[in-house]
């Protein structure tokens, strides 16, 4: 969906916008809102971003692209864990407006941003992933009821995402909404059950917000343009027990929003930047 002019201009999705928003989550498994961030923010993002990946991709490769990992096999597809560093840890990004509002209404005000990284499509894939869920079940085979969203996975493409530049296909409408044993790793194959399934390629211009519940099924496919392909995914997780893996100086985590803080107020506060890692 697209946000109105008077949305984007105050900041605030209006009451209709956001029960749609967290029914949709809650339904069909995501939200899309189109082109939110504006595009000068967009290509800073992703010049500084490949600025990281193409070093990082050169000297850790053969690790990356593992044969062995069904993710990266022959799908140039990385994941690779951000630094919190500027632009990276804007606001806009780690605390969206538009976003916190969602994510307060579905996991509680007193929920955490748990992850901060991104994924990329990079040219030159042949393999599509294997279809699956950004969860593992918490229960594992021993519950077979379903279980409340948990984790909220938040994408911002940095490029337009066409059919020939490596989009997401998302299987929605339900795959969030099974059992939690269906997650555990006994759960029937869903490789085998999507192909006889309905799905779609998020298709989405640059600067747009994804919010998707974590359960739901999907995978990357190949970028056949000459362009990498990024997603900035964040998590942001209901709360719980949780040790803190995201590395902020104390410089950084004083200048943030007092919203951004207490997202983050788990994660490792006073300790050096983290060095970007698959
Ligand atoms: O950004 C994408 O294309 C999704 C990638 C993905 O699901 C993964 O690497 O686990």
């Amino acid at each position: 969906m697209r946000l109105s002019a008077e949305e984007l201009a105050s900041g605030r999705l209006s009451p209709d916008t956001l029960e749609l928003a967290v029914q949709l989550i809650k339904v069909n498994g995501y939200v899309l809102f189109e082109e939110v961030l504006p595009r000068a923010q967009v290509e800073e993002l992703y010049d500084n971003y490949v600025s990281i990946l193409d070093p990082y991709v050169e000297q850790h490769r053969e690790e990356i692209l593992n044969p062995n990992n069904g993710f990266n096999d022959g799908t140039n597809h990385v994941r690779l864990y951000l630094p919190f560093v500027k632009p990276f840890c804007d606001e806009a990004v780690i605390a969206n407006p538009f976003v916190t509002e969602i994510v307060d209404q579905i996991l509680g005000e007193d929920c955490f941003m748990t992850y901060f990284a991104t994924n990329t499509s990079m040219p030159g894939g042949k393999n599509k992933q294997p279809v699956h869920a950004d969860t593992s079940s918490r229960y594992g085979d021993r519950h077979d009821g379903n279980l409340p969203i948990v984790n909220l996975v938040v994408n911002y493409p940095l490029v337009d995402v066409t059919e020939d530049n490596g989009p997401m296909e998302v299987w929605p409408g339900g795959t969030h909404l099974h059992p939690d044993s269906w997650y555990a790793p006994n759960a029937f194959s869903k490789p085998k059950l999507a192909e006889h399934m309905h799905h779609i390629k998020m298709l989405m211009p640059a600067g747009s917000i994804l919010i998707r519940d974590d359960r739901v099924w999907h995978r990357g496919t190949p970028n056949r343009s000459d362009k990498h392909r990024p997603n900035i995914a964040l998590i942001y997780s209901a709360n719980g027990p949780r040790t803190g893996t995201i590395q902020i100086p104390h410089e950084t985590y004083d200048q943030l929003s007092t919203k951004a803080q207490r997202l983050l107020r788990k994660e490792l506060i006073g300790y050096p930047v983290g060095e970007p890692k698959h």
